[in-house]
């Protein structure tokens, strides 16, 4: 009876404790939407007057000054928190805010300077090119495969079934082998290049699902169908880190396949239903550049290729 005594007057006591924080102090932020060029300006507010000490304020874990310049920080979703001392008691406020980059994308449109034959059957999930071969993966349980291909004439070099029970989805290269993404199955696989034998296979962290896939010789890069990219440890493939994919006013969601050129991240993204790649920065997450390929699926089907 004692104990249960203790811990109804323990829960009574936190309880209250809680409720005078929330009440007697306020975290405030002078916005809930940032861009990159704004500077975030950080309070504790208390409606009477009361003597806190070692105050500290964090943006994601890392300690930041009650003013802040937020040019440096990756865009997205982040947790602003306050630490202090009241009455010689630890506590704790938090705040989310949303940062936007600074500018909209750039936008482009195509020209096309050569055409190629593919395989129409194929459901192209992922891709790379190298040393002058195509390596897809495709998708769709019970069709999904592996395959190298002459992208000149089309010709098929190599090709590998995957068990019916994998979708297969996005494709990289590195260090002489292929890996391979599956969708809903949380695992991925890896292939000697040449051979197409399996090395071994990895599954994911908190990324939901499997989607696209690119590197750039230090690290992967994996998107999961939300908005954003997971970044993977070159050898363990761990996930160590992540970016959000944002333009100057929104998330971009279903981020699909990846390619990394010339430092940047291309990718095709299923959100707004049209044939759209990204030009990505793969530091901050900024949506740089928008491709717009309108047109080119109906000029496709007009030509019969
Ligand atoms: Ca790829």
């Amino acid at each position: 009876m004692k104990n249960l005594i203790f811990i109804i007057i323990s829960i009574f006591f936190f309880t209250k404790c809680s409720s005078i924080n929330s009440s007697i102090f306020q975290l405030t932020i002078n916005g809930s939407e940032f861009n990159t060029n704004d500077t975030l300006k950080l309070r504790i507010q208390s409606n009477i007057d009361v003597n806190i000490s070692e105050t500290k304020f964090s943006l994601n874990g890392s300690i930041i000054d009650s003013t802040q310049l937020l040019s440096n920080i990756t865009l997205g979703k982040h947790t602003v928190r306050a630490y202090f001392k009241y009455k010689g008691k630890d506590v704790i406020l938090e705040k989310e805010l949303t940062l936007y980059a600074e500018s909209p994308p750039e936008l482009y449109s195509y020209r096309i300077i050569n055409t190629f034959p593919h395989d129409k059957s194929s459901f192209t999930q992922g891709l790379e090119f190298s040393d002058n071969i195509l390596y897809e993966s495709t998708g769709l349980k019970g069709q999904s495969k592996i395959r190298s291909i002459n992208f000149i004439n089309g010709e098929i070099l190599k090709e590998k079934p995957l068990n019916e029970n994998y979708f297969g989805e996005g494709l990289t290269i590195y260090n002489n082998q292929i890996y391979q993404l599956t969708w809903q199955e949380n695992i991925g696989f890896i292939y000697d290049k040449d051979s197409f034998k399996i090395k071994g296979s990895f599954s994911y962290g908190k990324s939901k699902e499997g989607w696209g896939l690119c590197n750039d010789g230090e690290k992967f890069y994996k998107s999961d169908g939300s908005h954003n990219i997971w970044i993977l440890d070159i050898n363990s493939l761990n996930e160590v880190g992540k970016i959000q994919i944002m333009t100057n006013k929104q998330s971009i969601n279903k981020i699909n396949e990846l390619e990394w050129v010339n430092g940047k991240i291309y990718a095709n993204s299923y959100q707004f239903q049209k044939d759209i790649v990204l030009i990505i920065n793969p530091i901050s997450g900024m949506v740089e550049g928008v491709v717009d390929f309108s047109g080119l699926k109906i000029m496709l089907n007009k030509l019969k290729v």
